[in-house]
């Protein structure tokens, strides 16, 4: 048998239970919960009450195969769940320490002379929380034999939004269509909606907006009401609540109205009754999140009002019901003009919504993304966050991979999350930690949030790469408790999603905490944020589609330097948007941090940094280094083969594979872009130098004809190949190097709007076929379509031909890139 060969973690696994999969325990583990008790007894009758039970019963029936007997009264050793209130009311006396809100408490004692594990809280959702607490310790083989332990939420509210459309689709998701909804109407079959709510509740997770914040008016009209009803009876054992994205024109749009002015007394009467419309058929309705005034969104400017104006009408409509508004602050203009060097997006934030502070309601929270721009791989935190005093704040995460891979790249975000998170602030000169400002510490607010943009969507495992749901995990892990580390988050995670063993723990551990900082070193170097085309996909490399237009995310390189002046002294003032010690800090160049710099300041490209390294060379070593770390990943993954199961070995490894080689293409699609733009070599001879690399358009060709990638840096040599002819085409080399074992690697381009074949012959040997049916966010031959085939093992003769035939499907014209042949690995 195979070391290590443990059958929990063998079996197969589609993903869909996550981090709940209750997977049976070792035996050595079962021996030592054997002495749990045999019954659970609850105190209540509510529908989250009952949800903490039958999960108890569920979790130690998977775990333990054991079912335990459902008890009202403790008259033996029993797990006694329930609200602090039921147990004095009981009669049982315990010793119980302060908790609040849905905090809860787990501890052993004695109740009525008999022992007990409790599981306590002040509301029944603590003891909820609590429940999914003590059974995720049993998962992760954690010894409880004196337990007596207290978790308090950080933050009020935790929710997760989903930019779900109503016709099913999903804005910036990964993972297939929508679980709420098909065809412009909530889905017949919600199942995945309560095992959704399952997952959310088992983190902490208290709310979760359904729908996209680039909102269809329809969400509110009287008659979707009972369909968003039926979401909600799905949500509420778990104790999640339903929230909307408003559109604020919908006064007008849906109501029938000629304005949607927000001080318009038809309009405020008309929030008022559609609120109360919706809190009689959703009770425990969360609120709304509004985008307004944003990328083409409708908002109050449309009538010369100000947000705090829009905001005030929907949130007092709200007020009465318990409900929130979380008025989101990404707010800009996306028509700025690039050629005035003092205009700058990033200031948009700060520049709206601080004249504002105090103006809002107690029931409006104002929604901030973590840096000033949009959720790039890396950002400076957001001024705005330490500049909102008589105000509530949340902060806005995104769990889907927009900028970091989309979920076909390995990208722990956690760990960039608790960067933004323990960020001082220094406000007033305090210690401020961003997490203490949007938890409404600092300025002792009512309330305050952390909220994660997710968009799973109906694929079995959630977010499509089997590791990504460890963000999903983490945000909720980091909404609770900011102040775990990214490492605790990521091991927990495995031990729930992966089991014990601790090869597996360690191995995917490592590679979650490295991955965040290697997808930044081959994407967005020193803070010039990731340069993606931002112009559509936010996918693959698009070095030049933030320059020169009015979005604003310009990094402003030209043949002489890098970087967007964003000082007070010479630049667009930005950085007088933070306290002072934070000024300072990025005011000057030589203070700002290496993977800031160019963030805040343009610079030649021959600066040195403080690694001691020049801008330029640092550009081209992280790219390198990035994509070898990349590589490196599928050489850790592979020492589990065995360890986890085949599923989920088979899937992982195929996504790593083909991140190793996008990995190549960002790389040499950013070097070469810096070395056509600056001139400047690479000192150490890489870049621009592929030895073994054989561009398609160099070879012998039949049928095949040379076409242009656009931008040029997206192929190498800027140049592909294509074939028109139904029945195929040819591309051919001769090997005239030394005999010996080679692998092949095949850069094509898999577009998703055709099914091309390949398939590669040596002399009259075919050694492999494959068919390009992928489906990468592109219809053309590019960075987000490029992708390659590698045929590892090959016996090569001097003389050999090498053949590639491509046969087109559709409108996918079997584009090739170029081949590469190295000597195979244990050779080199
Ligand atoms: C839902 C970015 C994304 C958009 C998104 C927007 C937002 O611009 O690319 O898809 O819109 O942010 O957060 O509102």
């Amino acid at each position: 048998m195979f070391g290590g060969w443990r059958p929990e973690a063998l079996r197969a696994d589609t993903g869909q239970d996550a981090w709940l999969r209750y997977a049976p325990l070792e035996t050595a583990a079962k021996a030592k919960y054997a002495s749990l008790p045999a019954s659970v007894v609850v105190l209540g009758h509510s529908p989250v009450l009952r949800t903490a039970q039958e999960e108890m019963i569920r979790g130690v029936r998977g775990m333990m195969a054991k079912t335990l007997r459902a008890e009202k009264g403790v008259a033996e050793r029993a797990i006694v769940l329930g609200t602090l209130a039921a147990m004095h009311a009981a009669g049982y006396s315990l010793k119980a320490p302060k908790l609040e809100g849905d905090g809860f408490w787990l501890t052993t004692g004695q109740i009525q002379g008999i022992d007990c594990l409790i599981v306590a809280s002040t509301s029944d959702l603590g003891v909820l929380y609590g429940v999914f607490a003590l059974l995720s310790k049993i998962a992760r083989d954690q010894t409880f034999s004196s337990l007596d332990e207290v978790q308090q939420p950080y933050a009020l509210i935790r929710w997760v939004e989903q930019w779900d459309n109503l016709n099913g689709t999903i804005e910036r998701g990964y993972a297939g269509p929508s679980i709420f909804f098909e065809n412009g109407d909530v889905r017949a079959d919600l199942r995945r909606v309560g095992q959704y709510a399952r997952l959310l509740a088992s983190i902490g997770v208290n709310g979760c907006t359904i729908n996209n914040v680039n909102a269809d008016p329809r969400i509110i009209d009287d008659s979707f009401l009972p369909q968003l009803a039926r979401i909600a009876n799905e949500f509420r054992p778990w104790g999640v609540r339903l929230a909307v994205s408003v559109d604020l024109s919908s006064p007008k749009v849906i109501g029938g109205l000629d304005s949607f002015d927000p001080v318009d007394p038809r309009v405020i009467e008309w929030w008022r009754a559609k609120v109360s419309k919706i809190y009689q058929q959703i009770p425990d309705f969360g609120g709304f999140v509004v985008k307004a005034d944003s990328e083409g969104r409708p908002g109050p400017s449309s009538y010369g009002r100000t947000p705090a104006d829009a905001a005030t009408v929907i949130a007092r409509a709200l007020k009465p019901h318990g409900g929130l508004l979380l008025y989101r602050a990404f707010a800009y203009d996306h028509h700025l003009d690039w050629r005035n060097p003092k205009n700058d997006r990033a200031r948009a934030a700060y520049d709206i919504f601080h004249p504002l502070d105090g103006q809002f309601d107690d029931n409006v929270i104002i929604q901030i993304k973590y840096g000033p721009i949009d959720f790039q791989a890396r950002e400076p935190v957001s001024p705005l966050l330490g500049r909102l005093e008589r105000t509530n704040e949340g902060i806005e995460l995104q769990i889907t991979q927009e900028y970091t891979g989309q979920q076909r790249h390995l990208c722990f975000l956690p760990t960039m999350w608790k960067e933004i998170l323990d960020f001082d602030l220094h406000v007033s000169g305090n210690k401020t930690p961003v997490k203490d400002l949007v938890a409404g510490k600092v300025f002792h607010r009512p309330t305050g949030a952390l909220v994660g943009v997710a968009n799973v969507g109906l694929d079995a495992n959630w977010l499509g790469h089997p590791l990504a749901m460890a963000n999903l995990y983490g945000f909720g892990r980091l909404a609770w408790d900011p102040n775990l580390s990214g490492e605790a988050v990521a091991e927990e995670w495995t031990r729930l999603a992966f089991g014990n063993d601790p090869l597996v723990v360690k191995t995917i551990t490592d590679m979650q905490r490295a991955s965040w900082y290697v997808y930044e070193s081959y994407t967005g170097p020193l803070g010039a944020q990731t340069l993606t085309d931002i112009l559509g996909s936010h996918y693959g490399p698009g070095i030049e589609s933030s320059e020169r237009n009015g979005w604003g995310q310009w990094h402003r390189a030209d043949h002489d330097g890098i970087g967007m002046d964003r000082t007070v002294a010479t630049g667009t003032g930005y950085t007088g948007q933070y306290p002072p010690a934070i000024q300072n800090r990025y005011e000057s160049v030589r203070a700002t941090p290496d993977e800031l710099l160019l963030f805040f300041h343009h610079v030649p490209y021959t600066y040195l940094l403080h690694s001691g390294k020049t801008v330029i060379q640092h550009i081209y070593d992280s790219h390198y280094d990035g994509a070898e770390e990349a590589a490196d990943f599928v050489r850790q993954w592979k020492s589990l083969q065995h360890h986890v199961d085949e599923e989920r070995y088979a899937a992982v490894l195929a996504r790593l594979e083909y991140q190793a080689g996008h990995a190549i293409v960002w790389r040499d699609a950013i070097c070469n872009w810096f070395f056509r733009t600056s001139g400047i070599r690479d000192a150490k001879g890489r870049v621009d130098h592929h030895p073994h690399r054989i561009e398609a358009e160099t070879m012998q060709l039949q049928g095949y004809g040379s076409i242009e990638v656009h931008p040029w840096e997206n192929a190498s040599g800027g140049e592909g190949i294509e074939c028109v002819t139904p029945s195929g085409c040819t591309a051919t080399l001769r090997f005239d190097r030394p005999a010996g074992w080679y692998e092949i690697d095949v850069q094509y381009f898999d577009q998703n709007n055709g099914e091309s074949k390949f398939r590669v012959f040596v002399g009259n040997q075919q050694v492999d076929e494959w068919i390009a049916n992928d489906h990468f966010p592109a219809t053309k031959p590019s960075g987000d379509s490029s992708t390659r085939r590698r045929i590892p093992g090959l016996a090569l003769r001097p003389g050999d031909e090498i053949r590639v035939q491509g046969i087109p499907d559709g409108e996918e014209h079997a584009p090739l890139d170029y081949i590469e042949v190295r000597a195979s690995p244990a050779e080199r």
